[in-house]
C-alpha cells in the first residue's frame, strides 16, 4: 500500500461500524438501522453476520449483497468479516479477520488489491499482522463489552498508545465497547478510528449517534 493510500485509509477509517443482522432487532431492522448509520456519517461498516440466529448461504450473500450497496451509495468503504469466500463473492472492499481464522499468508494472497483488517490483542499480534501485510489492525478490547461473548481482557486506551510507541504505524482502529463517552480518548490513545457495534446499532436515534461519534472523532484527529 501507498503512503498516499495509507494516510486515505486512516481517514476512511474514522467511523467503523460493525454490526450484522444479530446485533439488531430484525433484518429489517438491519437494512434500517445500516441506512440510518450512513447518512449519519460512517465512513467503514463490516458486515459481521455472527451467532446463533445469523443468516446463513443465500440470505447471507443476498444481505452482503443489499449492504455493499448501501455503502456504495453513500462512499462508505464495504468490509466483510471473516468470510474469504463472502468477500468475492459480492466484491467488498475488503476482509476483516481475527487471529484464529487462518493462515494471514493464505489470506493476505486471496484478498490481494483489497484492505485486509486484522484483530490484535499484543504487541506480537501486531507486528505479525504487519509482517503479513495487514493494511489495518484493530486493537481491543478497549474496554469492557458484552456484545462479543468471547471478548479477551479489555486493553484500554494505553494498549494503543503502546502499539505506537512500539513502531505499529499502520493505521489503527479501536474496538470494544467504545460510545461517545469514550471515543475521544482512544484516538488521543493515537487509533486513526473507532469501530462500534452496540453504541450505534442499540442507540436509539443511529443516525444522530454516528454525527456525534464522528464530529468527537473529527476533534481527536485535528487535536482540538
Ligand atoms: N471485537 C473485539 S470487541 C468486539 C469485537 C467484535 C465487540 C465490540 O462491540 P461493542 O458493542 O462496540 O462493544
Ligand atoms: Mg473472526
Amino acid at each position: 500500500m501507498t503512503a498516499l493510500s495509507q494516510v486515505n485509509l486512516a481517514h476512511k477509517l474514522s467511523l467503523y461500524f460493525v454490526a450484522g443482522t444479530t446485533n439488531c432487532q430484525s433484518p429489517e431492522s438491519f437494512r434500517d438501522i445500516l441506512v440510518q448509520a450512513v447518512k449519519g456519517g460512517v465512513t467503514t461498516f463490516q458486515y459481521r453476520e455472527k451467532g446463533a440466529n445469523a443468516l446463513r448461504g443465500e440470505k447471507r450473500l443476498e444481505m452482503a449483497k443489499r449492504a455493499k450497496k448501501i455503502c456504495r451509495d453513500h462512499g462508505v468503504l464495504f468490509i466483510v468479516n471473516d468470510d474469504l469466500e463472502l468477500m468475492k463473492q459480492v466484491d467488498a472492499d475488503g476482509l476483516h479477520v481475527g487471529q484464529t481464522d487462518g493462515s494471514l499468508a493464505f489470506i493476505r494472497k486471496e484478498t490481494e488489491g483489497k484492505v485486509l483488517g486484522v484483530s490484535t490483542h499484543t504487541l506480537a499480534e501486531a507486528i505479525n499482522a504487519v509482517d503479513h501485510g495487514a493494511d489495518y489492525i484493530g486493537a481491543g478490547p478497549v474496554y469492557a463489552t458484552v456484545t462479543k461473548p468471547d471478548a479477551q481482557e479489555p486493553v484500554g486506551p494505553e494498549f494503543i498508545k503502546m502499539l505506537r510507541a512500539n513502531g505499529i504505524a499502520v493505521p489503527i482502529v479501536g474496538i470494544g465497547g467504545i460510545s461517545l463517552e469514550n471515543t475521544k480518548a482512544v484516538i488521543e490513545a493515537g487509533a486513526d478510528g473507532a469501530a462500534i457495534i452496540s453504541a450505534i446499532s442499540q442507540a436509539e436515534d443511529p443516525k444522530k449517534a454516528c454525527r456525534e461519534l464522528l464530529f468527537d472523532i473529527l476533534e481527536a484527529k485535528r487535536g482540538l
